[in-house]
């Protein structure tokens, strides 16, 4: 099941309680993100003399019944500190299931599409940036895209793949293709990597690797000279700068942490089928936009650069 999620706050710190609450509804067992929109600063609707609010929306797929996700979208906002005092006052959070793909709901506690969904830009404007297709008119409200959002950081997943996306097997990678390093070294030198623990391993002597800014995400508080330790992904934003290239090097639950924010994907694919334990997420939020194969020199295997857009 698809279900677009509406997300506003207009107390506290609105950026930092967005971002928590898309790292909250990650965690939900059963739930995939898969795309989230940019953050908007927008006009109060239907209230006067309060704050400005944060709108954002976000696409997920999930096994739960609506009501089960609603109990869960509930408790996340019980957790962000939100008290239910008057009927559209000011809040820490709001978290609003406005449309599953395919169903419409009208119970007590849910009705799906939004009751008011069609007449408030303030859910439309983030809506349409991450389901295009959506047949709807806007009210020309005042919607100003701001900067936070975590697809703002504008991740770049790269990695060499087979033909069935395996990735790695018992901590090692598949393949070790000198035309993909060399091109691994082209696309990310100067700029940033992001990488975890068992990734890190599989560097040469397990250092970090030169000519770039190496980050470590891993709650394990070593120290490691030459490259940045992060203990979380609202973390890692903190350290990053949107202005820089920040590529997403691996493995697999880095891949998978930080694929729903990714802007591009840079993979090579090895015409094999390997034995593998790791392997990379699905691709099918995003477009192919580019595929260019060459026969490698000492085997003759062909590869397949391939980058994709959203
Ligand atoms: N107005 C805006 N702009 N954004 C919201 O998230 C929002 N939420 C509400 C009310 C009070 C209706 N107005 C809003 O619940």
């Amino acid at each position: 099941m698809i279900c677009y999620i509406g997300l506003g706050s207009n107390l506290g710190e609105s950026k930092l309680t967005l971002r928590r609450a898309i790292e909250l509804i990650k965690k939900i067992p059963a739930v995939k993100l898969l795309r989230v929109s940019s953050f908007y600063e927008t006009e109060p609707w239907g209230v006067e003399g309060q704050p400005n609010y944060l709108n954002a929306a976000i696409k997920i797929s999930t096994e739960l019944e609506p009501l089960k996700l609603l109990d869960e979208l509930q408790r996340i906002e019980f957790e962000l500190g939100r008290i239910r005092l008057e009927h559209w006052g000011a809040r820490t959070i709001d978290l609003d299931i406005l449309l599953i793909e395919g169903r419409e709901i009208f119970s007590e506690r849910l009705t799906v599409p939004h009751k008011f969904l069609f007449a408030r830009d303030f859910a439309l404007v983030p809506l349409k940036e991450i389901f295009p297709q959506l047949n709807c008119k806007l009210h020309g409200d005042k919607i100003i895209r701001v900067a936070g959002s975590p697809i703002d950081f504008k991740f770049k997943l790269i990695a060499c793949v087979d033909k069935n996306f395996g990735l790695g097997n018992k901590g090692k990678l598949l393949f070790h293709i000198s035309e993909d390093l060399k091109n691994f070294r082209r696309l990310t030198l100067g700029h940033t990597i992001i990488f975890g623990r068992k990734t890190l391993e599989t560097f040469p002597n397990q250092n970090p690797l030169d000519g770039r800014r190496n980050i470590l995400l891993s709650c394990s508080h070593e120290n490691i000279s030459g490259a940045e330790v992060v203990g979380s992904i609202e973390k890692l934003f903190d350290v990053l700068n949107t202005a820089e290239d920040n590529f997403v090097i691996g493995g697999e639950q880095i891949f998978n942490e930080l694929i729903p924010y990714a802007a591009e994907i840079f993979l090579t694919v090895v015409d094999a089928e390997v034995d593998a334990d790791a392997y990379f997420p699905n691709v099918d939020e995003f477009i192919l936009a580019e595929s260019n194969s060459l026969r490698i020199t000492h085997c003759s295997l062909r590869i397949a650069f391939r980058r994709y857009t959203r």
